[in-house]
């Protein structure tokens, strides 16, 4: 492993604030302040720190409907997204694009996505855009599990793989598509196996591991950047809540979900290792967590006072036909 202290309390940071923002976020939904479908990342947050980690502001990422924890990851900022929730003209979008359309090309987020697996032929369009340019950027899809069913992704995988092209697919296997069970809808146990029918290269993580994530991710991406083409990584993971804000959670059991959230949690298991080793101390992730929770107050405030779009932009930054 080779990070070194500050980078460690980084990417501790930005998990800290994928789990914060999106906490907060359940709260403000649930009191009826905040409207919109939710879908939140907590308990994968691992997966997205461990390797945008890895990743410059130029390497393009593409997201899914779960997408905050990608985007905190990638580096937007937390105020310009709170904004955007309260679909407010600050937000990082004017507005107008709320949870599952959140974009900020400065940062590499070409954008969440409401669609399943369509940002899977965006990245790879992205890959083939940079190997075209002779860049050495890497384009990083992430995905569900349910997505891996979409004809998108084989067709994605196979272009890449023929194509040699560097781009990343992340599975995020957290055992479910909306209510169903992965097992009930995959025959295969390791979504990565799929990767063979192209030829690809296929690695899997521990998911709930920030370390193990970031380990494959740089031999992923050394594979990537060598010109040897894309590669498959499947994080097994979990999602500590529903499918999105208000799911009543029928479909699993109270212990299954306890099981994972009092032993697995990332943040803790990070927290664990670093401190056993003596890489960070624990009052130094104690104070990151008290300047995210200020971060935050002073976002979801500045996001409250923040003026509505204005009725005379609803056809500004958008795809729009005069006449049609
Ligand atoms: C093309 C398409 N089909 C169906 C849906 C409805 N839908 C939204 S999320 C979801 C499940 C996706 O599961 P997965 O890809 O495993 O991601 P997860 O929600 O587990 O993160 C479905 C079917 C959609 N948004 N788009």
């Amino acid at each position: 492993m080779n990070l070194d202290r500050t980078q460690l309390l980084e990417a501790y940071r930005r998990m800290r604030r994928i789990r914060s923002f999106e906490e907060r976020l359940s709260d403000l939904v649930t009191a009826g302040k905040m409207g919109g479908f939710m879908h939140l990342y907590l308990g994968e947050e691992a997966v997205a720190v461990g390797v945008c980690s890895h990743l410059s502001d130029q390497d393009i990422v593409t997201s899914t409907h779960r997408g905050h924890g990608h985007c905190i990851a990638k580096g937007v900022g937390i105020a310009e997204m709170m904004a955007e929730l309260f679909g407010r003209a600050t937000g990082i979008c004017k507005g107008k694009g709320g949870s599952m359309h959140i974009a900020d090309l400065d940062k590499g987020m070409l954008g969440a996505n409401g669609i399943v697996g369509a940002g899977i032929p965006l990245a790879t369009g992205a890959g083939l855009s940079a190997q075209l340019r002779g860049s050495g950027e890497v384009a990083v899809a992430f995905f569900g599990d349910g997505a891996t069913n979409q004809g998108a992704f084989h067709e994605s995988l196979n272009m890449a793989a023929n194509w040699k092209l560097p781009v990343l697919y992340v599975v995020e296997n957290n055992g479910f598509g909306e209510f169903t069970p992965t097992e009930f809808v995959i025959p295969v146990k390791d979504i990565a196996v799929r990767a063979d029918s192209y030829a690809m290269k296929s690695l899997i993580a521990d998911g709930m591991d920030f370390f193990d994530v970031f380990e494959k991710t740089g031999e992923a991406l050394d594979h990537c950047r060598s010109g040897q083409g894309p590669v498959l990584l499947e994080c097994k993971t979990y999602r500590f809540g529903g499918h999105f804000v208000g799911d009543p959670l029928v479909y699993r059991s109270k212990e299954e979900a306890e099981d994972w959230i009092q032993n697995r949690d990332p943040l803790d298991g990070f927290e664990q290792q670093c401190v056993e080793a003596s890489l960070v101390d624990a009052s130094d992730l104690r104070q990151i967590d008290l300047e995210v929770k200020e971060e935050l107050d002073a976002a979801v405030e500045a996001a409250e006072a923040a003026p509505m779009p204005d009725p005379s932009e609803l056809t500004a930054d958008v795809y729009f036909e005069e006449g049609a």
